[in-house]
């Protein structure tokens, strides 16, 4: 049983507050295992709210002394927090806390990394750090001074008088408790500065630790490219006169949207070509801008109570995804975000961790900062901006920002300014946030006449708690394409509302070739009968990337699941499809990166379980092999030219263009590694002067079985960079052959560099092995034991990411019986665990179901 106690929280249940907070003043003497905090709060009372006993959070505080209008007052302290008796009218509660910073190895309220200070209050850290109302709808200015011998010190907000060992900072935005921050730290800025559209100046910093200095410029870039988007795009302006980012080693996430004073895991932050991949930096512009359009969605405007995440996640998510999108290719963003999508939110609605967008009820609120509410609440905006136009999303906005600038909104709020704006009736359309699972779109099309007819049912299965499920509205993106290629109907826009529906076109001189779900307009699972030859069809000719990319992706997977299910050969059509795509000089080399890559094990795993066959891990993984291989022996006559063609010259750019080169480079390079025992790969290793190169050629080479030299060089290379060490540690356990995959782990758990409580480096390699899907399933159970081992020593120091990772036993159902049995019994052993968080304990109930 866990430690702490297990209540359910419910929307239903959601109440007011018992008072309105008109200030608060805080005060902080640090210290690592004696910090006080003091704090003074003006209390009002809220005439609206329900009656209710006075109660402020507070968790693991040592409570010195509280007073009421300056009378020292005794209230009813639980662990949970305080109760007291309190006037009738306003009044100033004072109190005064002792908490220990050094021993807070969960690194949630103010804990210390590497000699600095810093806190996570998002969602309920807050009450770790003194007694308050900590929830999103008590919103309040905040005057914070922090005492420390330390040279920097940071809050939010503006910067008030500081002194020798004193720093004031002053928030004049109302904000919730989640959103508090203080660092301090013996840290370098990089400063610069940015005005804004009315012509306000900025100053903008990022902190490091001496050393990483060299690291931030790209960064930087990123948050003005950011800034700029969203006063061109959202019309948003910062609303500050300092922005300030602090990059931390120890982080249990990516980043944290504190409002002027962004916390930054330092891989999310601190890039460098040497040091960081074409993906890292694609990924920290992408973090970076998440966190700063934070600032209008979600600090601006707050959530009511913890179920309305996805109201700034789902939608920051999508604004993010926009950014990137422009600041790159919106044809290769969109691919990588359905990869993404159905790698991490599809095997969550298809699982027994299934949720809707907004769940209706939570043990604990960090178990759900989830795929489904950041990336599903991301494309239900994507939707709703479809089926309204981008004209009225626009218009939509604008009314959202002015009406509920300031507010702690719902999402309820958020679709009555859709409503307001265009007249339509979204209550069938909200069902996207009330009902959990994927869609099945099954479509049949029939051509008479000149009339072609596409005929969609639509159907979602059950998921924990929701039996039945109503037919949703779903926006269906379609073009019609002529036999020679030509697009006869444009993209447009069908909108699904029933169980069943139709559509026709007519004019039609013959009969078409359907392009469906065209840019992935709805997060369904597509079910469509369709020969390879309208496959092979469709990615030569189709004229959407995303559909074009899907048909070669749908080729790749009917390929495999006939490899694996009916003992067939290599189908010969889908390598020669490969072969125009790499020859085809007009496509975007990122995109023939991304055409080139086959489905994960985790993918094909889902698609045969699907269909009814239980999914051998080890028989995928050597299905994947062998496919592989025969695709090296098809284009090898391509692949030199390929790779030679795609060389960049010049100094390092981590631009779109340069970076497709690379990534199609080294997708070519695992090919022709497969051909020539790893020479190619070897060379590469050898001149490489930036990390995406480095790095690819040291995975082509793990990927064959190579490579221990240059593993042994890498880390004499990098052993002093912590952020590179994590990708030596990621990759020795996320591409070790199957059967040695646990063995390789816990070699690493014994190295000296493994700090199991830095969870960047529990990840790289635990949840490596995690992510190496036959090495973590392997028949004797010993990638099971070895993660379960860890798991439960982690959840003792660090509940949050120890319940994360424990989704890696969602699949569980997937599975044969022996090895649902060797899942189970590990389960069941992380649930009997004396003392277990409540963080781990409702999400291995959960997973057990
Ligand atoms: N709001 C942040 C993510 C975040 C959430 C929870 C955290 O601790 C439990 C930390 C960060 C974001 O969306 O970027
Ligand atoms: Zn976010």
């Amino acid at each position: 049983m866990p430690s702490t106690t297990e209540q359910t929280i419910y929307l239903s249940d959601y109440k007011e507050f018992s008072h309105f907070i008109d200030g608060v003043e805080l005060t902080f003497q640090l210290s690592p295992t004696k910090t006080r905090v003091k704090s003074k709060i003006h209390f009002r009372p809220n005439p609206k709210a329900p009656e209710q006993a006075f109660f402020l959070h507070g968790e693991h505080l040592k409570l010195i002394s509280a007073h009421i209008d300056g009378v020292k007052i005794s209230p009813t302290l639980t662990e949970t927090g305080l109760t007291a008796e309190v006037p009738t009218g306003p009044f100033i509660f004072e109190a005064e806390v002792e908490i220990s910073p050094e021993t807070n190895t969960a690194l949630e309220g103010l804990y210390m990394s590497n000699g600095m200070y810093c806190t996570q209050c998002e969602a309920e850290g807050f009450r770790k750090i003194t007694y308050y109302p900590d929830r999103p709808d008590v919103m309040a200015t905040f005057k914070v001074r922090v005492e420390s011998a330390l040279p920097v010190l940071l809050s939010n907000g503006n910067p008030g008088t500081s002194d020798e060992g004193i720093a004031e900072w002053h928030d004049p935005w109302p904000k919730p408790a989640y959103l508090f921050a203080l660092v301090a730290g013996d840290l370098i800025a990089h400063s610069d500065s940015f005005t804004t559209k009315s012509g306000k100046d900025v100053a903008l910093n990022i902190y490091v630790r001496p050393g990483d200095e060299d690291k931030c410029a790209f960064g930087m870039g990123a948050l003005k490219r950011s800034m700029t988007w969203d006063e061109d795009v959202y019309g948003r302006e910062y609303d500050l006169d300092i922005f300030n980012i602090v990059a931390v080693d120890d982080f249990n996430m990516g980043a944290m949207e504190n409002k002027g004073l962004n916390i930054f895991n330092s891989s999310c932050v601190l890039a460098s070509p040497e040091t960081s991949t074409d993906a890292n930096f694609e990924r920290i512009e992408g973090i970076i801008a998440h966190e700063y359009f934070h600032n209008w969605t979600g600090n601006r405007i707050t959530c009511r109570d913890w179920f309305q995440l996805c109201l700034k996640e789902g939608l920051t998510v999508f604004r993010d995804q926009q950014f990137t999108s422009d600041m790159r290719s919106h044809a290769v963003k969109r691919i990588d975000d359905v990869i993404t999508l159905r790698g991490r939110q599809f095997r969550e609605d298809n699982g027994p961790l299934a949720h809707p967008v907004r769940p209706e009820s939570f043990v604990e609120i960090n178990n759900f900062y989830t795929a489904t509410v950041y990336d599903k609440g991301a494309e239900v905006i994507g939707m709703l901006k479809r089926l309204v136009g981008d004209e009225d999303y626009k218009r939509a906005l604008d009314l959202y920002f002015e009406r509920h600038d300031g507010d702690a909104a719902t999402i309820e709020d958020w679709l009555k300014v859709f409503e307001d704006t265009t007249g339509r009736d979204l209550t069938q359309f909200s069902k996207w946030y009330s009902q959990a699972g994927t869609p099945r779109l099954s479509v049949a099309g029939e051509f008479s006449d000149g009339t072609y007819i596409l005929h969609f049912k639509q159907a979602t299965p059950p998921t924990p708690g929701q039996p039945v499920k109503d037919p949703r509205v779903i926006p269906i993106a379609v073009g019609l394409l002529n036999p020679n290629g030509d697009e006869v109907r444009e993209t447009c826009i069908l909108e699904m509302t029933e169980a069943e529906q139709s559509f026709r076109f007519t004019g039609l001189s013959t009969k078409p070739i359907p392009s469906i779900l065209r840019a992935f307009s709805a997060p369904v699972i597509l079910e469509r009968q369709s020969s390879t030859k309208e496959r092979a069809f469709l990615l030569a000719h189709d004229t959407d990337p995303f559909n074009k990319w899907e048909a070669g992706r749908a080729l790749a997977k009917e390929t495999l699941v006939a490899m694996l299910t009916a003992d067939a050969p290599v189908n010969s059509d889908f390598l020669d499809a490969l072969a125009a795509v790499l020859r085809d000089e007009n496509l975007d080399p990122a995109f023939q990166a991304l055409a080139l890559a086959l489905p994960s094990q985790d993918d094909i795993a889902q698609t045969l379980f699907d269909a009814g066959v239980t999914p051998d891990p080890m028989a995928i993984y050597t299905a994947l092999e062998t496919l592989s291989q025969s695709i090296a022996q098809h284009l090898q006559d391509l692949l030199p030219r390929i790779y030679a063609a795609n060389h960049v010259d010049g100094p390092f750019s981590s631009e779109a263009a340069p970076a497709g080169k690379r990534a199609l480079q080294g997708a070519v390079l695992g090919l022709i590694s497969r051909l020539d025992g790893g020479d190619q790969a070897r060379a590469q290793y050898a001149a490489a002067d930036n990390m995406t190169q480095q790095l690819q050629a040291l995975a082509c080479l793990l990927r064959i079985d190579r490579g221990q030299t240059e593993l042994a060089s890498f880390e004499t290379q990098w052993a002093q960079d912590r952020l590179v060490m994590d990708k030596w540690f990621g990759l020795q356990s996320g591409l070790a052959a199957p059967q040695k995959a646990a063995a390789i782990t816990e070699t690493l758990t014994k190295h000296a560099a493994f700090d199991w409580k830095n969870p960047n480096r529990f990840r790289a390699a635990l949840g490596g092995l995690t992510g190496n899907t036959a090495g973590f399933h392997a028949a004797d159970g010993a990638g099971y034991k070895l993660v379960t081992d860890w798991l439960i020593k982690l959840d003792a120091a660090n509940p949050q990411t120890t319940a994360r990772m424990s989704t890696a036993f969602d699949s569980w159902r997937r599975y044969d019986a022996s090895r649902q049995g060797q899942m189970i019994e590990q389960l069941k052993r992380i649930q009997a665990t004396p003392n277990l968080s409540r963080d781990t304990h409702e999400m291995v109930t959960r997973i057990l179901g």
